[in-house]
């Protein structure tokens, strides 16, 4: 189904509803709360209060796409019922909002309120660049923080040793904190640990990469599931279907969320994807001509750029294929 857009009429008249309802939160009884999505999926929502109470709650009209991470408004009919009918009634303004772009499409909002993404790879399955630099141009674009995480390096072997200690240089000279990982062995947990300080940060990669796990090594009083990886690939199964938030036990949070197999951001002009790539910014106005598109243009700062040998050519790869998709 289309998703309605909201008018600047209804948009304004949400806006006052909240006041309204915030400015009333005494004479009602204390049944307005704000909350925490800690949970979501479609049209099911589980919201935390700061007593730390979980309410499943129904939607009302219009409020938009909302993500784990955001802060809402719930309304509670029968409060001193066991299951008070929970409804979210507003949505506070966001810091940020990750979205990726669906089927048809459109965006669709994966997490709110982002301190810091962390892009999970594995040795095996193997790591996808192109996937990595897409959410690289989403992050950056969002200015959130960057955390890496290459998880299962017990199974590095003389196979893909090299491949993936290239891969590993390309984002660490391009300045990224990237943390390599084993929940099996348990190595870089405690530096793991405490790049997840004090933040919001989601754990976004390929199925099976091990992220569910490595909130479980962190939090292993959670409840999560694990899923198995196929034989052949070692590609996940998809046994994540929801993402949810968990509270780390020295401050901050960590949503899970699903295993993709691919991520589209929705950054679709050529200044927000030259943004996207840190080592291609400081070019950024530099082009002779104005509408410059960085392909065959004379004078262009960021061809000269990918020209020169020092830009990886796996990132010079996925920026061209950046631009190319746009001009289709
Ligand atoms: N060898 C090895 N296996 C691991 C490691 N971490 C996780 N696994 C295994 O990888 C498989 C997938 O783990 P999950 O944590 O479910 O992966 P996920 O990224 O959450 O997958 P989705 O929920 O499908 O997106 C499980 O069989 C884990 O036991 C690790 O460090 N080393
Ligand atoms: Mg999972
Ligand atoms: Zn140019």
């Amino acid at each position: 189904m289309a998703k309605r857009r909201l008018t600047d009429q209804q948009k304004r008249r949400i806006a006052s509803n909240k006041k309204n309802l915030t400015q009333n939160q005494h004479t009602l009884d204390n049944k307005i709360f704000d909350g925490l999505v800690v949970s979501h999926h479609g049209r099911k929502l589980v919201v935390e209060t700061e007593d730390l109470k979980q309410y499943h709650c129904k939607l009302r009209q219009n409020l938009g796409d909302i993500a784990c991470g955001d802060s809402v408004v719930i309304q509670l009919d029968n409060i001193s019922d066991e299951n008070p009918n929970a409804i979210v009634v507003a949505v506070n303004e966001r810091k940020n909002l990750l979205q990726k772009t669906g089927f048809a499409g459109q965006a669709k909002a994966v997490a709110a309120n982002i301190g810091q993404v962390a892009i999970v790879c594995s040795v095996i399955p193997e790591p996808n660049p192109y996937l990595i630099d897409r959410y690289l141009i989403a992050t950056e674009n969002l200015r959130a923080n960057v955390l890496i995480i290459l998880n299962k390096i017990d199974l590095l072997n003389d196979e893909n040793r090299q491949s993936i200690n290239d891969l590993k240089n390309v984002y660490k000279n391009i300045g990224y904190h990237l943390i390599e990982t084993s929940v099996k062995k348990n190595i870089g947990i405690d530096e793991l640990k405490s790049a997840l300080d004090n933040t919001i940060s989601i754990l976004v990669g390929l199925s099976g990469v091990g992220k569910s796990s490595l909130v479980k090594i962190l939090l292993p009083e959670t409840e999560i599931r694990i899923g198995e990886t196929s034989d052949a690939t070692g590609e996940g199964k998809h046994t994540t279907t929801v993402s949810s938030l968990y509270h780390l036990t020295d401050g901050g949070a960590l949503i899970d969320s699903p295993g993709v197999r691919d991520f589209t951001p929705t950054n679709r002009n050529k200044e927000d994807i030259v943004n996207g790539f840190v080592e291609l910014r400081h070019y950024q106005g530099y082009c002779k001509f104005k509408n410059c598109t960085h392909t065959t243009e004379p004078g262009c700062a960021i061809s000269e750029a990918l020209d020169n040998n020092e830009l990886s050519q796996q990132r010079v790869n996925s920026f061209k294929k950046m631009i190319d998709d746009l001009q289709e």
